[in-house]
């Protein structure tokens, strides 16, 4: 009655921000992810006979509300999948700071589907576990995978079908991505609530989603090629066409520090000194740089050296969960 299994974040190359279901986590649009080795959580679900109710910690800290009930969501699912009622204890461990726009929620809840399914002795597939972790967490759907994922929307009003699948493997391309870290606290506007918000009240929002599909399709190409400036430019539009959305609802959502204009400028003059470096920025101040493995170095010392970064990670792409 206990699992183990580790999951590594993502970061959208195409973003996924609005959602068709809210009470099933559907996506408006489909996104598309790359999988990265060094951000990952460590989880074990131990269901036993004495809880009244589950129960989660994450990195040692009890964490009772808002992050059980996800959790809980997912076990429902997990529960419901082998004919199980006992309650569990979820114990999480994060390679890298939780609840700060790092994704931190997107391989949490991959890793609990996983081990929860392990630990009631289920064999499910990528793509369920995919759609039962999506339940607890949106991007969570895209971290089963490894390599380059893509989220698809699906049409199927169950979200059976609004699953991650994996479009190439780690191998295909091996790019760097490196987090710049502006900030380690936690933030103030969750995403579901910042999606919530956006959709509602942003005049930009159907120009975002407009946006999509139209990305989706030139990031798959460029990725198909491994075109570096091609992807690289998807990437950037989508993060700030994204950003655009945000700022512009009422009340604006403003998720960028000084620190994290600063090195959107450092990313593009390093570009105009030849380097082939892009950034993204998800729902969090951290900037992250997707560059090749020659370049890595140069770029390091660039981010680390733009004031306000506290530290950078390193990353390549990811496998499976496993
Ligand atoms: C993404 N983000 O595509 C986008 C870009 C943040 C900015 O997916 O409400 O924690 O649980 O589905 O998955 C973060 O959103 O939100 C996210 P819910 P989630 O990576």
């Amino acid at each position: 009655m206990r699992g183990h299994a580790r999951a590594s974040a993502n970061f959208a190359l195409v973003k996924y921000w609005g959602k068709r279901d809210a009470a099933l986590n559907l996506p408006a649009r489909g996104s598309l992810s790359v999988t990265v080795d060094a951000l990952y959580t460590e989880t074990t679900v131990i269901f036993e006979p004495d809880l009244a109710a589950d129960c989660l910690s994450v990195d040692g800290r009890p964490r009772p509300g808002a992050a059980t009930l996800r959790a809980s969501r997912v076990l429902d699912l997990i529960r419901a999948a082998a004919g199980a009622s006992l309650r569990a204890r979820v114990l999480s461990k994060n390679s890298f700071p939780y609840g700060a726009g790092l994704a931190s929620s997107a391989s949490s809840m991959a890793a609990l589907s996983l081990a929860a399914a392990r630990a009631l002795g289920l064999d499910l597939s990528l793509e369920r576990l995919s759609v039962i972790a999506r339940h607890g967490s949106g991007s969570a759907a895209r971290s089963l995978h490894g390599g380059y994922v893509l989220w698809r929307e699906g049409t199927r009003a169950d979200g059976e079908d609004a699953h991650g699948s994996q479009l190439h493997p780690p191998e295909h391309w091996p790019l760097r991505v490196l987090v710049a870290l502006v900030d380690a606290g936690e933030k103030d506007t969750s995403s579901s609530q910042g999606m919530q918000e956006t959709a509602r009240s942003s005049p930009l929002y159907a120009g975002w989603l407009d946006s999509v599909n139209p990305d989706l399709e030139a990031a798959q190409l460029a990725l198909a090629a491994r075109d570096l400036a091609a992807l690289g430019e998807v990437m950037e539009r989508s993060c700030l066409t994204m950003h655009a959305a945000m700022m512009s609802a009422r009340p604006g959502l403003l998720y960028w520090r000084a620190a994290t204009v600063a090195l959107i400028h450092r990313v593009r003059a390093l570009r105009a000194e030849g380097l082939g470096v892009y950034f993204t920025i998800d729902a969090g101040p951290h900037v992250k740089a997707l560059c090749a493995p020659k370049d890595e170095a140069a770029v390091r010392a660039a981010l680390e050296a733009t004031p306000g970064v506290t530290r950078v990670i390193a990353c390549g792409v990811g496998g499976h969960a496993r």
